[in-house]
């Protein structure tokens, strides 16, 4: 997710419509019209740069500097409308943003509270993390935990402790309280821990009880 929230003064990014005819260099657009020229130097053009490219369709960009004093938005305009011009862009800053789409965000107090924005423009998935939680239990039907939480792979359900750790069937985590599998959610409150979502996208969940 990410948010634009600034650009960089000066700065413009510019795509001429004929690359193969227009090339803009030193200060000048070679091939260009008298009108993008006048722009150009109206403006006091300082620095011109052609962006690296990989395809005939992305070519003919350029980063055209400008004195930062320059209202960059003013000259984006009279670019736009120059008929060697096909797109003009301020350079924004892409900054990571951490707040999730969910529809309940707003009444998720306790991630706010924790920092959690933060921390998820922190995290890299990586599904061979296993990381244990220690709650209440999981609303297993839950849609954002399908396919997130760990299955052991070496007792499987049946009666016996195949992997010979101490716990029958421990098979997404261990119910200490009751020394038995049952994960499954309890609330006597009414609140939701929402913790257990927020990272679920990001690695597997052990679940302990
Ligand atoms: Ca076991
Ligand atoms: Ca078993």
């Amino acid at each position: 997710m990410f948010s634009q929230v600034e650009y960089e003064p000066g700065v413009l990014l510019v795509r001429v419509k004929e690359p193969e005819r227009v090339v803009i260099k030193n200060k000048v657009a070679v091939n260009g019209n008298i009108g993008l020229n006048n722009i150009l130097q109206n403006n006091e053009l300082r620095y011109s740069k052609k962006l690296p490219h990989s395809h005939r369709k992305t070519d003919g960009w350029y980063r055209l500097e400008f004195p930062v004093k320059k209202n960059v938005k003013q000259i984006k305009d009279l670019l736009i409308n120059n008929s060697d011009i096909e797109d003009v862009n301020l350079n924004y800053y892409g900054k990571l943003s951490g707040t999730p789409n969910d529809p309940y965000w707003d009444g998720q107090w306790a991630l706010k509270l924790i920092g959690m924005p933060s921390a998820w423009g922190l995290i890299q998935p990586d599904s061979s993390i296993l990381m244990g939680i220690i709650d209440s239990g999981i609303n297993d039907d839950h849609e954002d935990f399908e396919g997130n939480i760990w299955v052991n792979p070496n007792d499987p359900l049946g009666g016996g402790d195949d992997d010979a750790n101490g716990y029958v069937d421990d098979i997404n985590g261990w119910n200490f309280t009751y020394t038995r599998i049952d994960i499954s959610y309890l609330s006597s409150n009414g609140n939701y821990h929402e913790t257990k979502e927020s990272f679920s996208k990001s690695m597997k969940m052990v679940l302990l009880k």
